[in-house]
Parts: C-alpha cells; structure tokens; sequence
C-alpha cells in the first residue's frame, strides 16, 4: 500500500477551501492508501499565535478531521509537536537547503511582503514541511495548488539529501485535484479563500451557520452579464461558485449551466448556500459532538505514539547517513 501524508496548521478558523482542497480529498483516500494527516501546529507559530487560542485551534482542527470522515480505524491522526522527530528532521534538511530557493518560496514571499518583523522559521518553513513529508517514506500528497511549490522542493532536497548520503527517502509526488485546487475569495474571485484574509466575509467556514452562508453566499462578487457559465478569466465569481456547487453537489459544471440557463444570480446564488449548507451541517453535528467527548484525546494519543514510532526509525537513519551521534550498538 503507498504512503499518503498531509498536513493542516490549527492557525485559526478551517475555510470551504481547505475542505475542498485538501480535507475532502483526504477522506476519499483513506480506504486505499496507508495515510497520516497532521496537525502542523510548528508550521503555524512561524506568524506570532496567541496560546490559548493556538490551543483551541489545535484541537478543533483535530475535530474537523474527524468530523469531516477521517476514520482513525484507517488513518493516523497526530499533532506535529509531538512527535519530536519533526523538528529534528527539520533542522537536518534546512541544512540541506539552501537560502536561496527558501527566498524564492512564493509563501514566504506572500506572508512575509510588507511586514516589519519576519521569523526566521517563516523562511526556514519549507524544509520543515519536507520533514514532515519524508520521515513517512511518503509516496503521495495531496494538498491544493497553492503548496505545489513547497512539495517540489521537498523533492529537490530529498534527492539532493539521497546523492550525499545515499538512498533514503522516497520521492513523493503532490495530488492536486482537477478542479477545486484553488477556491477563491468571495469578495475578489481573482484571490484565493485564504484563514488569514481580515475581510470575514471572503471566506466562508466550516463552522458558519446557515444564515451566515446564505448572506456571504448572497453578497459574493459576480459580475454584470447575468449569465451562468463557467469562464474562469472573464467570470471568476460565477466559476468559483460553479465549481463550489458542482463539487459538494457532485455535478458536472457543463450539467449546471444547463439547468441555470436564462436563470438569475439571485436564484442560483440561493441553491449554492443550499448545498453548503446541506455539506456543513453533518459535518457541525459531528464536530459539536467530538469537541465534548474524551475520544479525541484516546485518537491523538494513539496517533502520536504511531506516528513516532515510525518517524524516529527514520531519523535514526538519517542521522546514521550524515554520522550524527554516535553508532548504536
Ligand atoms: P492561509 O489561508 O492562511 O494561507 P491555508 O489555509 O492555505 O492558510 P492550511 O490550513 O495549512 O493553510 O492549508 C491546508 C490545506 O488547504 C492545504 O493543502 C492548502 O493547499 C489547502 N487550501 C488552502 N486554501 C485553499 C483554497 N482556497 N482552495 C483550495 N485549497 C486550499
Ligand atoms: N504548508 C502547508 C501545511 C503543511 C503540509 C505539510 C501540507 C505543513 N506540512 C506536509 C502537506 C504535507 C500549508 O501551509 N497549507
């Protein structure tokens, strides 16, 4: 069976972005691959994080991954921070890295643009996430577009890493879904729905209620032709909401410009919050009911003691390649 890894920074509310992009696709292939999924809450301390809420948020992004249908019978679900390993292979490949492609990581250069003070850990993040990848031996990662990048890099150091010290990691590969890689803002469809936009009203999450869907669904940007069709340049508020209904709705497009045709945007806007709304409210149910039992904490401890046992086997490796430490007898 191949080896499937993803991971998702508890940095503050989850978007229908990240649940299209990346959480969706994860349920859908628990059943056929062996898969870890993480909470990377060492990715999401790069930006400055308050404590209590970072603690909130790193348990209610476990949650959500459970709530969403990640079966921990079939997937490993752990928390970055405890499986000190992470942080070990982290160092190991950011000396592996080198400044400049860390510099050119357009991530970095989106979070880092205009800011006064930047970490350090925010330039050294993609070897991290590399780590996070490698000490699984993984095969597969699916995530949305906008981390194609880093998992390119990931493979360039890992081959890079394998011609030094000789064949140890396997070279994976992103899965990017064909459509819905890269849900936009509702306010400017030309930006993606992004947790850290200021504007509340860009992204829609897993948590909103049906009211709230319905008002931000209603106030989207569109355009003025009155037109339903997919046109991604010309129309990017309409394709975007075209591909959120098509995708929660598992409809073609092309089926939904016919039914819409010489219909308004008032009338399919409203069907579009429908279909949100019919994917969330399952998922709140769950979630509301996960955040009050003590299961959730059974699930994070077995996942951490699995997903340590088979990532400090790799960094002993790792070590044993570059002549860190001493032999073991
Ligand atoms: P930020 O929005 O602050 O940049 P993020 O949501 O991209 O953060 P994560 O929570 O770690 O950061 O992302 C988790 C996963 O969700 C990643 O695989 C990412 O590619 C995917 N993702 C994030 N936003 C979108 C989006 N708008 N459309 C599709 N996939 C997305
Ligand atoms: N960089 C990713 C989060 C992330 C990740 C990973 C994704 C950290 N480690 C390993 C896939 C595999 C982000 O910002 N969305």
């Amino acid at each position: 069976m191949k080896t499937i890894f993803s991971g998702i920074q508890p940095s503050g509310v989850i978007t229908l972005g990240n649940y299209i992009g990346a959480m969706k696709q994860f349920v859908e292939l628990q059943d056929d691959y062996n898969c870890y999924f993480c909470i990377v809450d060492q990715h999401a301390i790069t930006v400055p994080q308050d404590r209590l809420a970072l603690r909130k948020n790193i348990r209610s992004l476990a949650a959500f991954y459970l709530a969403v249908g990640i079966d921990p019978n079939k997937s490993t679900l752990f928390i970055q921070s405890e499986v000190p390993a992470h942080a070990q292979a982290g160092w190991i490949l950011q000396c592996i890295a080198y400044i400049g492609e860390l510099e050119r990581m357009t991530q970095f250069k989106d979070k880092s643009a205009g800011k006064e003070a930047v970490s350090a850990g925010l330039l050294t993040y993609p070897p991290l996430m590399a780590a996070d990848i490698l000490l699984y031996s993984t095969d597969i990662v699916p995530v949305g577009e906008d981390q194609k990048q880093h998992i390119e890099l990931t493979r360039d150091l890992a081959e890079r890493f394998n011609k030094r010290y000789g064949d140890i990691f396997t070279i994976p590969e992103a899965r990017i879904p064909k459509i819905g890689a890269r849900i936009m803002s509702l306010t400017d469809p030309t930006k993606k729905m992004s947790k850290s936009d200021p504007n509340q009203k860009s992204y829609i999450t897993l948590l909103d209620d049906a009211k709230t869907i319905e008002k931000k669904v209603k106030s989207a940007v569109t355009d003025s032709e009155g037109v339903i069709r997919y046109d991604k340049e010309n129309k990017p508020g309409v394709s975007n909401l075209l591909t959120i209904y098509s995708i929660l709705a598992n409809e073609p497009i092309e089926q939904l410009e016919e039914r819409y045709a010489g219909k308004g945007y008032g009338e399919f806007k409203a069907d579009v919050a429908e279909v949100i709304i019919n994917t969330l409210t399952p998922i709140q149910e769950k979630y509301y009911e996960l955040m009050e039992s003590t299961t959730l904490d059974d699930i994070l401890d077995e996942g951490a003691e699995k997903a340590n046992r088979v990532a400090s086997k790799m960094l002993k490796k790792m070590e044993n390649a570059i002549g860190l430490g001493r032999k073991r007898r």
